[in-house]
């Protein structure tokens, strides 16, 4: 068909794998199935030091939109399966929860498809052609007014985690969401807590403690289920919730961060060294009820991972 067709051609054109995230830099993911806007599009706003990712399909599109959680997403009203309203329908409450704006294009600007768009939630809605000479400053307009927006609902700025206020919140409504939905059997409340952080300061001075304690958030966001989230609990201690997860399977994810955190090497000077982290864990029920109690037993759990050795996980 022709789309194959045209999807063949800018595949050689544009790099198609997902690029692996660089903490700092906002991701622009576009979902638009064409070629010559997305290319010509991708080319102006990685020139302004943004990491674009495309997907010439909606489906595609939800697909990256959990894998590399952009910081805007500028989405076509007219894709070639699902169409772009259905997929704003998808992705609206996730979006808003993140902060990530939805940038609607469409081709023709009539007053009824942007009504439709921002009934759907979007943020704005822009009629092709985009003049870049305006999409620019408008991407960076959102995306500071992004950052400001993460702050005030709760986003550690170090390690771009959540902070504790996010997380009572988070596990609180994640408790109404297991009593409500009967397909859920349980959520996993972890814990985790670096292991002889102090001696990393020490050693190697606070710059580089603060190294770590991004790539150990950094390392975790590549491994987390859609859901999952992590805040700062405390210095380089964090709480992840683990929607509709029993311990077992909390156990396992927390088993892959532990060997693709315990694979980066840092630099330092002439010196290169390894982290560990120890966690504990607390499988949540229908019949768990308090906050207080559900943090203390997972905190429980990472006492008794850190007596007996550190480097591992316990429930
Ligand atoms: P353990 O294995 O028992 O957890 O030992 P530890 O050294 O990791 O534990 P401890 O709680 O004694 O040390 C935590 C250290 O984390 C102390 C504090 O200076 C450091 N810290 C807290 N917040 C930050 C931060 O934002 N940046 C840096 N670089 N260090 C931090
Ligand atoms: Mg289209
Ligand atoms: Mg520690
Ligand atoms: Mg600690």
């Amino acid at each position: 068909s022709l789309f194959q067709d045209k999807t063949d051609e800018i595949k050689q054109t544009i790099n198609f794998e997902t690029p692996v995230s660089q903490p700092d830099v906002p991701f622009i993911l576009i979902v638009d199935d064409d070629v010559e806007f997305v290319t010509h599009t991708k080319t102006f706003v990685e020139r302004e030091g943004f990491q674009v990712v495309i997907a010439l399909t909606g489906e595609k599109g939800l697909e990256l939109f959990y894998q590399v959680k952009p910081s805007l997403i500028i989405l076509d009203q007219a894709l070639p399966d699902i169409d772009g309203i259905e997929l704003l329908k998808q992705i609206f409450v996730k979006a808003q929860k993140d902060v990530v704006p939805i940038v609607m294009v469409g081709t023709s600007d009539c007053e009824e498809n942007r009504i439709k768009a921002y009934e759907m939630g979007a943020t704005d809605f822009i009629a092709k052609p985009l003049n870049m000479n305006v999409l620019i400053p408008f991407l960076h307009n959102r995306i500071r007014h992004r950052k400001h927006m993460l702050k005030q609902i709760g986003e550690d700025e170090l390690t771009g985690a959540y902070n504790r206020k996010y997380l009572e919140r988070e596990l609180s409504s994640q408790l109404v969401m297991l009593k409500k939905d009967d397909r859920m059997a349980a959520l996993s409340f972890i814990i985790v807590d670096i292991d002889h952080f102090k001696s990393v300061n020490d050693r190697f001075g606070h710059p580089k403690g603060d190294e770590v304690l991004k790539e150990f958030v950094h390392t975790f966001m590549k491994i987390k289920a859609p859901m999952d989230t992590i805040s700062r609990y405390g210095g380089e201690e964090f709480a992840i919730v683990m929607p509709d997860t029993s311990k077992t399977e909390a156990f396992e994810r927390i088993k892959a961060w532990r060997e693709s955190f315990s694979n980066v090497t840092f630099n330092a000077g002439d010196n290169t060294f390894n982290v560990m982290f120890s966690a504990g864990i607390k499988e949540v029920t229908v019949n768990d009820d308090h906050l207080n109690r559900i943090i203390e037993q997972a905190d429980k759990a990472l006492y008794h991972a850190k007596e007996t050795g550190r480097n591992k996980t316990q429930f």
